[in-house]
């Protein structure tokens, strides 16, 4: 401990020229951090040595949403006490501390966040397996609200450095571009598994040139050219592209995808022949590759070309061993999100790679003739066609598995998306419902539950076993244990109305219903329903002023991609609600509306431990999974939501009866669109009408962008490619507001509310990301655990 106090002394000497009484908080972080991973060093080192040897899976993704570091990490070496205990010996507090951590936010939303969970929970399940991905100079953009407005700024994470990563030149590798070579260089993070002594790695690479800049144009005082191609190739790592499901097909996407693929192969390849040599037929016993989603797939034909090119193999040999060592998770349905590159690109940009996803191409139209498939379908399912690489074909061909996020998905990817594709391939595809780490989405963000729980259980060990939760079920008519629930639940919203109040400067009332929707901003996610049912308790109240309610509190949070306008304009009108309804002396406080800036998983630590309600709303078959659901529930809140996603196997666990599930089933929904009608709905219904036409009739103002108007045309007359109101907003209006009035009357009654959180808490154990992790070591990469 004392040790401790003295490494942290020596950085800050050696680091800042510091001591403790003149350190700022950023530095006490750092010094801290730093110390935490030279204790570390030695582990890793076994760690990885005892890896070595054995089969190893990589998880290839350009997305990781890892959030803060230093809490995770404590939790992780069960060293937080410690810590907190020296800290406080130097009059320092370690929460402070840990709340001056950047996010790493390298990633959207939920695709990159799982991709987290799955690092922390492999580790902690002693897995062998690590993350390739990019080390973004920006994250993603940090958000302002200005007059209701979404703004965007640059996500300055590596502003003071970053004292969990370490740069490793020495094992840079150059990448091949059409239009010149550029330099990948390492930087490594620490995994720790949580009370193991397993420490896996995450290896994200930076761009960059290979010539610092150009010295005769420097000297010609030609300083725009003289870095020109320097700021070229760093542009490449630069900048995460903000948009959550949905594909922009832009060069410099496809020049980052194929830079960290390119890199992580090479890597592969060079430990590979380090440790079992040039054997090849082998390669796929030590090499399990999980590609997540399509922005990786370029590593099939990039596998193929250095077996073909630089390792001599055939062609036909290259593509057995890539067919053995990849798989792929398919994240989405939705057409907007579905990978296509213009062949062109590839032809400019990867020449060779392109010769080799035309030769794919080739094989597989060669075998679908063989087994008689009729010329249309041919064409239908081939991988390059229309002068598009569709890279979801790719990746199925390519690989041995397929799999879908929840139990839902993968059954519409194989009856409705992929249906061709199933009756080719039964036996790749697979379900893999998602998982979120309990150390994080618990432990670290709820301790009070967490301490409750351990006293409950006779399994003190339960945190590394999440389903002996449901030994809590016995409790369900134990009113000391429903009491003690929520008093935690109370403490938590105490804590977020603190932060809330800090951070937005808006005071809430903790005696109120938080009703949550934290998530990307999304047509199909539908907080423009949320916000209609916002409405419609608020006509409620004008005409009834005595209407009795609990007093309820919306709490939004959510980013919009920067170009996605109809997503910019709900934000701007949840924020004009949020005006109407906050300053109307009629609604008395029984309502309030509140959007909170800059969502992001810190904040997430912080709101869902504090909800009592949370909001999953998709259109039924939409929303792949959801793991924010997840999220809410092992925080012991029951889900408002339709039957969608994860949300069918949520209420599967908990009961339906603990829940509030609403709206058309996705069946329903498919049978509906080629003769839905929104018009009829909306002139049939007065009060929806009155609501629908806030957006166009005064109530509210969208200083003259139009954006509002645009948002109620798309309900009533669609658009160009897509029919009016496509995510069945008007459908479900009425159904939800009855599962709101249903959630009202619920929480009148106090201990029936409270069995609700404890049955969703009890069986939240299968949403562990341990077992979805362990599912595919398995199934899929089939690698086993390894004691360190
Ligand atoms: C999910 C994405 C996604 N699905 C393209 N697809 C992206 C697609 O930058 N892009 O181009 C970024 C992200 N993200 C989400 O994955 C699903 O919507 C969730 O339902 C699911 O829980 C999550 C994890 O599987």
């Amino acid at each position: 401990m004392n040790t401790y106090l003295e490494d942290i002394k020596f950085i800050l000497k050696s680091e800042y020229s510091k001591t403790l009484e003149t350190a700022t908080k950023q530095e006490i972080y750092q010094a801290l951090s730093k110390t935490l991973m030279v204790s570390l060093t030695d582990q890793w080192e076994v760690s990885t040595k005892a890896y070595a040897k054995g089969k190893q899976a990589f998880y290839l993704s350009a997305e990781f949403l890892m959030g803060r570091a230093l809490g995770n990490n404590l939790l992780n070496l069960g060293q937080t006490e410690t810590f907190s205990t020296l800290l406080e010996s130097v009059n320092l507090n370690l929460n402070e501390i840990e709340e001056i951590e950047e996010d790493a936010g390298l990633g959207n939303g939920g695709l990159g966040r799982l991709a987290a969970c799955f690092l922390d929970s492999a580790a902690s399940t002693r897995i062998p397996l690590h993350g390739y991905g990019i080390r973004y100079d920006y994250g993603i953009f940090k958000q302002l609200i200005e007059n209701g407005f979404q703004k965007e700024e640059a996500d300055e994470w590596l502003k003071y450095g970053d004292p969990w990563s370490i740069r490793r030149f020495d094992e840079s590798v150059i990448v091949h571009f059409g239009d010149g070579d550029v330099r990948a260089v390492p930087y490594d993070t620490p995994i720790i598994g949580y009370e193991v002594k397993n420490i896996n790695t995450l290896r994200l690479w930076k761009a960059e040139a290979l010539v610092p800049f150009d010295f005769e144009k420097f000297n010609d005082q030609e300083y725009d050219l003289a870095v020109k191609s320097k700021n070229r190739a760093e542009d490449i790592s630069r900048v995460l592209y903000p948009n959550d499901s949905e594909d922009q097909g832009k060069i410099l996407r496809l020049k980052q995808q194929y830079f960290f693929v390119s890199a992580s192969i090479q890597d592969m390849v060079k430990q590979f022949k380090q440790t079992h040599g040039d054997d090849f037929e082998h390669f796929s016993d030590y090499v399990a590759i999980q590609l997540n989603d399509t922005h990786p797939v370029v590593a099939i034909p990039e596998l193929m070309r250095i077996l073909i090119d630089e390792e001599h193999l055939t062609f036909k040999k290259a593509w057995q061993i890539a067919n053995k060592t990849f798989s792929y998770t398919n994240h989405t349905i939705l057409m907007e999100a579905l990978e296509k590159w213009w062949e062109g690109f590839y032809k400019e940009l990867l020449p060779r790679i392109y010769e080799i996803i035309v030769k794919i191409d080739k094989q597989f139209v060669a075998e679908l003739k063989a087994l008689n498939y009729d010329p249309n379908v041919i064409q239908k399912m081939r991988i390059i066609s229309d002068h598009m690489i569709h890279m979801a074909y790719l990746a199925i061909y390519g690989s041995k598995a397929i799999n879908g996020v929840a139990e839902l998905h993968t059954e519409i990817l194989k009856h409705q998306e992929l249906k061709d594709w199933y009756a080719l391939f039964p036996n790749k595809f697979q379900n893999k419902t998602n998982g979120i780490t309990q150390r994080r989405w618990l432990a670290l963000c709820n301790p009070e539950l967490t301490a409750f729980i351990t006293e409950l259980l006779d399994n003190p060990d339960w945190l590394k076993d999440l389903e002996s939760l449901k030994g809590l079920a016995k409790f369900e008519n134990d009113d000391a244990v429903l009491n003690r629930l929520m008093d935690i639940k109370h403490t938590k919203k105490l804590q977020l109305v603190e932060y809330i109040k800090e951070v937005e400067g808006i005071e809430l009332n903790p005696d109120a219903i938080f009703d949550i929707q934290i998530k990307r901003l999304h047509e199909y996610k539908r907080q423009l329903l949320n916000a209609f049912q916002i409405l419609n308790l608020y006509f409620d109240i004008k005409e009834n002023p005595e209407n009795e309610i609990v007093p309820r509190t919306f709490i939004f949070g959510a980013k919009a991609a920067p170009g996605y306008q109809r997503a910019k304009g709900i934000i701007k009108f949840i924020n004009e609600i949020a005006e109407l309804v906050n300053n109307d002396a009629d609604v008395n406080g029984r309502i309030k509306v509140v959007f909170v800036t800059n969502y992001r998983v810190s904040y997430g630590e912080k709101l869902f431990p504090a909800a009592d309600l949370s909001e999953q709303i998709s259109t039924a078959g939409k929303e792949a999974s959801g793991t924010g659901n997840m999220k809410f529930m092992l925080n012991a809140t029951p889900t408002i939501g339709t039957l969608d996603g994860a949300n069918v196997e949520i209420v599967q666990e908990a009961g339906m009866e603990n829940n509030f599930i609403f709206g058309a089933k996705s069946e329903e929904i498919e049978a509906m669109k080629a003769d839905y009608d929104p018009v009829e709905i909306y002139m049939s219904h007065p009060r929806l009408k009155k609501i629908v036409d806030t957006l166009v009739d005064g109530t509210f103002n969208d200083e003259g962008t139009g954006w509002f108007k645009e948002l109620h045309h798309s309900l009533l007359m669609g658009a160009s490619w897509h029919q009016p109101d496509n995510y069945f907003i008007l459908h479900d209006f009425d159904a939800y507001v009855e599962a709101q009035k249903a959630v009202n009357e619920a929480y009148k009654n106090k201990k029936e509310w409270a069995k609700k959180c404890l049955a969703n808490l009890a069986n939240a154990g299968k949403f562990s990301s341990d077992r979805t992790i362990l599912e595919y070591a398995k199934d899929i990469w089939n690698i086993v655990q390894i004691d360190v």
